[in-house]
């Protein structure tokens, strides 16, 4: 036994949540494996100890030697490729791969796999909420909720897989039914060189794909060498053949097909010109895999969007306050300040900062200076968007959440709206996006 496992020896590097799925498959399956971790107490650290107390487990710098045991490393997504310690290994022969990549050789279903720099939890979990309207037994996760080993199962009959770009860095084949990167815009500048490389890890996704989807009005979407597989669109254009977009009859406006109305945008819950073309994307996906348009239409017009993304949370003194907590990049923030001030007659009052992880914040300038009347700063790169918008419109500095809620207030006018649209990772002050989205929705809840 113990010849024979040493031939095949793994290590989990990082132990947050897709590196417990990763323990828990590996010990079902008795392969032998230990569990390294940069960090000193790392998140899932108990719950090894307690279910797997036999797992060696190293905690603290990476050590070259120790990696060097294993014939192939699990890295985390949290955890950069570029980290010495694995390059290093990986020089001397040790495979780099990820969770990603032991789900996509172990998965017996169809996957549709689903990336992008924005939208896609959104259009993952239309396409989920469509197969399940199809009577499809359906498993959803990835990137979000339940990490892709802990989906795996014999009784799944397709798999919808939301993919971020650090776990397709990972991944050296996925074999995708379909595949599609929803848009690219600048994200995770603190981890990758720049737009190319980060272009190149989301493209990763189309390895293998049989069929892919491409945002028309994306150029960064397509597939940089196409295997000659179908390629289905969508845009708000009008299609073409392969094609959804919108298409206008008298005077209403049409998700299509082709040259057939599928359904009035009107009748979709959910506002903005982003959110249409977060239908089309989730139509084409599903039509991809065969699904049909009746129980696609059904789930969308069924949808009121996800927590934390452009999500209302009340009205008070005339001005509405929405928790887009979820929009930890400039392309996010666009989205929700464009979409909503598109929508309403008074102005938005901004709340943005936090972890900007390198980028670029000169695209908001245009956006805030015609919807927004004033925008409220904080967290630690408050001071680089300050810079970035200049005397677009006028600015506060805050240093807590309750301040800016409480500034935001006091600037508002009735028919105005405060947006919480960081454009900003929250790792400087919260756990995550979603504890600074509870934070903020609880304690708008509780204004008097
Ligand atoms: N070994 C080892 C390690 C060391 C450190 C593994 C490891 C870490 C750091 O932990 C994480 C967890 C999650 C680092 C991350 C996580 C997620 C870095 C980036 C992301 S993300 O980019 O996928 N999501 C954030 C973003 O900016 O989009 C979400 C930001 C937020 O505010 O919630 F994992």
């Amino acid at each position: 036994m113990s010849l024979i496992a040493s031939d095949h020896f793994r290590i989990v590097v990082g132990l947050g949540k897709s590196g417990m799925s990763l323990v828990r498959f590996l010990a079902q399956r008795g392969v032998s494996f230990a569990v390294a971790d940069t960090r000193e107490n790392p998140p899932e650290l108990a719950t090894l100890r307690r279910d797997y107390p036999q797992v060696e487990v190293r905690c603290g710098e990476l050590d070259v030697e120790f990696l060097c045991r294993a014939d192939e490393l699990y890295v985390s997504p949290g955890l950069a490729l570029a980290t010495p310690a694995l390059q290093a290994a990986a020089a001397r022969g040790v495979k780099l791969s990820g969770d990603i990549d032991l789900f996509a050789r172990n998965a017996k279903a169809p996957i549709v796999a689903i990336s992008g720099s924005n939208a896609k939890s959104t259009v993952t979990t239309l396409v989920g909420e469509m197969a399940v309207a199809a009577g499809k037994r359906v498993a959803v996760g990835g990137n979000l909720g339940t990490p892709a080993l802990d989906l795996l199962s014999d009784d799944v009959e397709l798999y919808v897989m939301e993919l971020s770009s650090f776990q397709l860095e990972t991944t050296n084949h996925l074999g995708a039914e379909v595949a599609t990167v929803l848009n690219v815009s600048e994200d995770h500048m603190d981890r990758y060189s720049g737009l190319p490389a980060y272009h190149l890890a989301k493209h990763r996704i189309f390895r293998g794909a049989k069929q892919v989807v491409v945002n028309r009005q994306d150029a960064l979407t397509r597939p940089l060498m196409s295997e000659g597989q179908p390629c289905w669109t969508f845009g708000l254009s009008a299609p073409d053949f392969k094609a959804f977009g919108l298409r206008e009859e008298n005077g209403e406006k049409y998700l299509a097909f082709e040259f057939q109305n599928l359904m009035p945008v009107r009748e979709l819950k959910v506002r903005g010109a982003h959110n249409q073309a977060n239908a089309l994307a989730a139509l084409a996906l599903g039509h991809a895999v065969g699904l049909p348009f009746d129980a696609m239409l059904a789930s969308l017009r069924n949808f009121t969007g996800l927590e934390h993304r452009c999500q209302w949370v009340r009205e008070l003194d005339g001005v509405s306050y929405y928790n887009d907590s979820k929009a930890t990049n400039v392309g996010a923030a666009l989205a929700a300040i464009n979409g909503l001030g598109m929508d309403m007659d008074g102005k938005l009052i901004l709340i943005a900062g936090g972890d900007g992880k390198g980028a670029d914040f000169s695209g908001l300038r245009d956006s805030v200076a015609k919807y927004c009347r004033a925008v409220v700063l904080m967290g630690r790169d408050a001071g680089l968007i300050a810079d970035a918008l200049g005397d677009a419109v006028p600015q506060v500095r805050v240093g807590s959440l309750d301040e800016a809620i409480a500034q935001s207030r006091s600037l508002a006018l009735p028919g105005d709206a405060v947006l919480l649209s960081p454009a900003c990772a929250s790792f400087d002050m919260f756990k995550n996006y979603e504890e600074r989205g509870q934070l903020f929705a609880r304690a708008v809840e509780v204004l008097a």
